[in-house]
């Protein structure tokens, strides 16, 4: 083993099946995520065919719809968009703990990667910033996140 060259994933689109699984609510900043996720699967070579887009209530159904779709066996990666915003939302803690813990429970149980684009922010100022403003787009961030992992998967299932 070298350390010269390290062994991460390229950040290519192609060959790969995507699912993304979108929460409607606050669906006016988790629109732009999903604009976001699927220009940057796009500009890297991924193709509509190779793109579903599944949708639920909120952040907290996200993560049944995860299992589910990919019970079929036809993903190779799971991009997670959403927006949690603080607000005056007394349960904000539970839905993005939550949401964040069932989709990193679920990478490793379902061994491929599961994208977590789901911002969690104290307002809406901030939840416009993270939604192709002054801090990017977080959902295209996920996409690339997403087609990285792919392809660090596949090289490592194919040395290890
Ligand atoms: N769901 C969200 O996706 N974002 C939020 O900000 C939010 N707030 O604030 O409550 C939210 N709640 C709904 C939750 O995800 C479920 O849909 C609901 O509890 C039904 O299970």
């Amino acid at each position: 083993m070298s350390t010269d060259k390290p062994i991460e994933g390229e950040l290519t689109g192609a060959i790969a099946n995507y699912a993304v699984v979108v929460s409607r609510f606050n669906s006016y900043i988790v629109d732009s995520l999903e604009a976001g996720a699927i220009d940057a699967l796009k500009r890297h070579g991924v193709t509509d065919a190779n793109i579903s887009v599944f949708r639920v209530p909120g952040a907290l159904e996200i993560p049944l719809a995860v299992k589910k779709a990919t019970a079929s066996g036809s993903f190779d990666a799971v991009i997670a968009l959403g927006a949690v915003i603080r607000g005056s939302t007394y349960h904000f803690e539970i839905v993005s703990n939550e949401s964040a813990r069932c989709l990193s429970d679920l990478a490793l149980k379902l061994d491929m990667p599961v994208i977590n684009g789901v911002l969690t922010v104290d307002n809406v100022e901030q939840a416009i910033e993270r939604a192709g403003t002054k801090a990017g787009n977080k959902g295209a961030d996920a996409a690339l996140a997403a087609m990285e992992m792919v392809n660090l998967v596949r090289e490592l299932n194919s040395r290890f």
